[in-house]
């Protein structure tokens, strides 16, 4: 558990974990040697890398680049089993509990658990969790499963509570990639009222005022992902970093 540990460790120094996630689809090359050396000067604490659909199949040879240019773990948030790779430092072993599509619940994992074994690739046990985010995103359609309404935040809570009891060390509330609208923030309020394993909160979140709400509403890890495709907003890395790491003075 060295890679869960390290998060572990990171949200005791600084309050909050940043977790940026790349999608080896999108940058590439030299564009994403640059970014992930801002990225770390930044204050970035890992890179999660995946996508529920990843067309190119270029993952080790972008890997590669971010291991050559950071020293910050690299995990694996894969779409599929296809995206397995020892390149990696950990993977998000996902299952999406707010869905009740059994080969994303235990089927997939079954395929995978063999192969990470083998490679020795450190599975962080992980209970993905879909909330309604305005137009359908990428990780609905892709996994055929009915995200949370947003209104309900007891069914996110109860969900995410349930996964907890099955054992899954960290929770991950996602509104998509590229989601009209983020996590409502009474929702993580109310799911960290009730878990005491680390909440993840990611998909469409856009400014640093977002991101303080949902680290004092009791998040632990905040992914951001799309906006930096954008290479005019590299700029404000820094300002998502320092908004994350709420007990860093800087
Ligand atoms: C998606 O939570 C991540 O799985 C990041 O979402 O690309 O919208 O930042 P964005």
């Amino acid at each position: 558990m060295r890679i869960y540990n390290y998060l572990l460790q990171i949200i005791e120094q600084k309050g909050a974990a940043y977790l940026v996630l790349l999608d080896p689809d999108k940058l590439t090359g030299q564009k994403l040697a640059e970014f992930v050396l801002k990225a770390c000067k930044a204050g970035v604490d890992a890179f999660l890398f995946g996508g529920s659909l990843l067309v190119n199949g270029t993952l080790d040879e972008q890997i590669k680049i971010v291991k050559e240019h950071s020293s910050v773990p690299v995990i694996l948030f894969p779409g599929s089993e296809s995206q397995i790779t020892p390149a990696a430092d950990a993977i998000l072993f996902l299952s999406l509990i707010s869905g009740r599509n059994p080969d994303h619940l235990i089927g997939k994992h079954v395929i995978a658990a063999p192969i990470l074994k083998k490679i020795g690739l450190e599975p962080i046990p992980t209970g993905y969790v879909l909330v309604e985010s305005g137009k359908r995103t990428t990780a609905e359609y892709m996994s055929a499963s009915i995200p949370i309404p947003r209104h309900k935040p007891e069914i996110a809570a109860a969900t995410a509570l349930a996964g907890e009891y099955l054992g899954l060390k960290i929770i991950y509330l996602e509104a998509g990639s590229g989601a009209e609208a983020s996590v409502p923030i009474e929702m993580v309020r109310k799911v960290t009222s009730v878990c005491t394993v680390p909440v993840i909160v990611g998909g469409g979140i856009r400014d640093t005022k977002s991101v303080t709400d949902f680290v004092n509403a009791g998040a632990k890890c905040i992914v951001t992902g799309n906006l930096f495709e954008d290479e005019s907003r590299w700029g404000e890395l820094e300002d998502f970093a320092r908004a994350v790491h709420i007990k860093e003075k800087r």
